[in-house]
């Protein structure tokens, strides 16, 4: 819809006074829950937050292209571990929550909470194509006194340069018309401790109404809302609370390779720094860094940064060292096979868990996949074991035949690889039936032990 030219913004001009009409009139809705609530996005974090609107007592619509996604949800199949399938056939049998393929049937919306993904594309640059159709989207169906929250993470500037012009095609004006703020997500898949509504929600506005709109909402379904600054503040600080596990990450990865050197365990140094009671946060080295979030968001910054003409040198370094983990440790299997008098090429290896961290079953980014590819590329023939991972598609394409844990399987092994921890794998067995192992996550038990190598 299109205001009438008199409604418009002067193109440039400072915004009208404050229609508080149509702001009150919003805030009651939130209040009295009978605002409607448009998720767009039913994936890990989107299909979480339309539930917990559900539960909050809104009616929610969640908007997914992917067609099995909306069926699922309205069979009340959840699709995402961290997503009981109670809650949400409770929400559907409340009749809370319906899910479309388009928002062009998701009918009137007061509040849309953009939750799509946005990767990397083939070069590593952003992909905010999602949320650029997200928006798109919405114009049609724009009227004042509706509050657009982004969710998904992106560069600093996204909401701004991006997400607002295109709302503002309407005519509508944004801080009084409509109000826009951006929240990441800080859903961490599988940690039962920190849920969605007990992980504080940064909320940062394009204004200070909007700003204060969205922490209204969003304190419908989580404990503590952060308002800060503005929408740039907010991008920035989810960026920040990656890039900065990322380049801790790396720098373990590198005291790795330090210990390597001399000849002491990184495990024993990094567990026994953790000792000190203050000052000093443990990361630990592994094969890589995987999941949605920290290979990928420190990768926005920096192109954010490179187009602002700054060069970001710590993080470059800390993506580099841990973009090169999987090699390290193709090198270190070889340097392990070698000293039993084995060549890498023509041995049977086995990759104990290809999930990008223990106790999940997503391999997004995982770098199992990219140790497997390597090992194939170099002769050996590779085998996984996984029991959150039915099955497994490399990269460059072709499968990763999938074996179950026995002391059969380990004994025809020649090189054990444990890449990602998982809690159910039966150690013991490992530790028992495995003549050589390389483990690059520092699994209790095994470290120290005849045939046992580490990173
Ligand atoms: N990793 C290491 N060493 C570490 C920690 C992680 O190699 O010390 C690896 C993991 O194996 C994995 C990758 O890094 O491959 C990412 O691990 P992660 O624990 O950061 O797990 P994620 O990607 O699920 O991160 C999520 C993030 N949550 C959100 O972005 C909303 C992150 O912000 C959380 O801090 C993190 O969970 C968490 O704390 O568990």
């Amino acid at each position: 819809m299109t205001l009438p030219a008199e409604r418009r913004a002067p193109v440039g001009g400072v915004v009208p006074a404050d229609n508080s009409g149509v702001r009150d009139r919003l805030v009651q809705r939130i209040r009295d829950r009978t605002a409607r609530i448009g998720i767009v996005g039913l994936g890990y974090v989107g299909l979480p937050t339309a539930v917990a609107y559900a539960e909050a007592g809104f009616t929610v619509v969640g908007v997914d292209t992917d067609a099995n996604r909306c069926a699922a949800v309205t069979r009340g199949d959840s699709y995402i571990e961290d997503v009981i399938a109670a809650d949400l056939r409770r929400a559907r049998e409340k009749d809370r929550l319906t899910a479309v393929t388009s928002l062009a049937t998701a009918g009137d919306l007061d509040v849309i909470d953009i939750c799509v993904h946005t990767p990397l594309g083939e070069t590593r640059e952003p992909d905010i194509s999602a949320i650029r159709a997200a928006a798109e989207a919405l114009v049609p169906g724009q009227r004042p006194g509706q509050l657009v929250v982004l969710t998904s993470t992106s560069y600093p500037g996204t909401t701004e340069e991006v997400l607002r012009p295109i709302l503002e095609r309407s005519g509508l004006v944004i801080g009084r018309d409509v109000f826009v703020a951006f929240a990441p997500e800080r859903i961490d898949p599988g940690n039962t401790r920190f849920t969605l509504r007990t992980t504080p929600k940064i909320v940062g506005g394009v204004d200070p109404t909007s700003t204060e709109i969205a922490c209204l909402a969003l304190a419908t379904i989580v404990d503590t809302v952060v308002p800060v600054s503005d929408a740039t503040t907010a991008e920035m600080v989810k960026v920040l609370e990656n890039t900065f596990r990322m380049v801790n990450i790396g720098f373990a990865n590198e005291v790795a390779m330090i210990c390597r050197r001399l000849g002491v365990d990184v495990w024993e140094v990094i567990e026994s720094a953790a000792t000190k009671p203050y000052g000093f946060m443990p990361f630990y080295p592994g094969p890589g860094v995987g999941g949605h979030c920290i290979p990928v968001d420190p990768s926005y910054l920096q192109w954010k940064m490179r187009n602002l003409e700054y060069r970001t040198r710590f993080i470059d370094l800390g993506d580099d060292v841990n973009r090169g983990m999987p090699d390290y440790v193709v090198q270190r299997a070889t340097d392990v096979l070698n000293d039993a008098g084995k060549s890498l090429r023509g041995s049977r290896i086995l990759l104990i868990g290809v999930a990008y961290k223990p106790n999940i079953g997503d391999v997004r980014e995982s770098p199992a996949l990219h140790v497997a590819a390597k090992l194939r590329s170099k002769g050996a023939e590779v085998r996984y074991v996984d029991p959150h991972v039915d099955s497994l598609v490399l990269h460059h394409g072709g499968r990763l035949s999938r074996a179950d844990l026995s002391p059969t399987e380990l004994g025809a092994s020649d090189l054990v690889v444990i890449t990602t921890q998982h809690d159910d794998i039966d150690w013991g067995m490992v530790r028992q039936h495995a003549a050589l192992v390389l483990d690059t996550r520092g699994v209790r038990g095994g470290r120290g032990r005849a045939g046992w190598h580490t990173l």
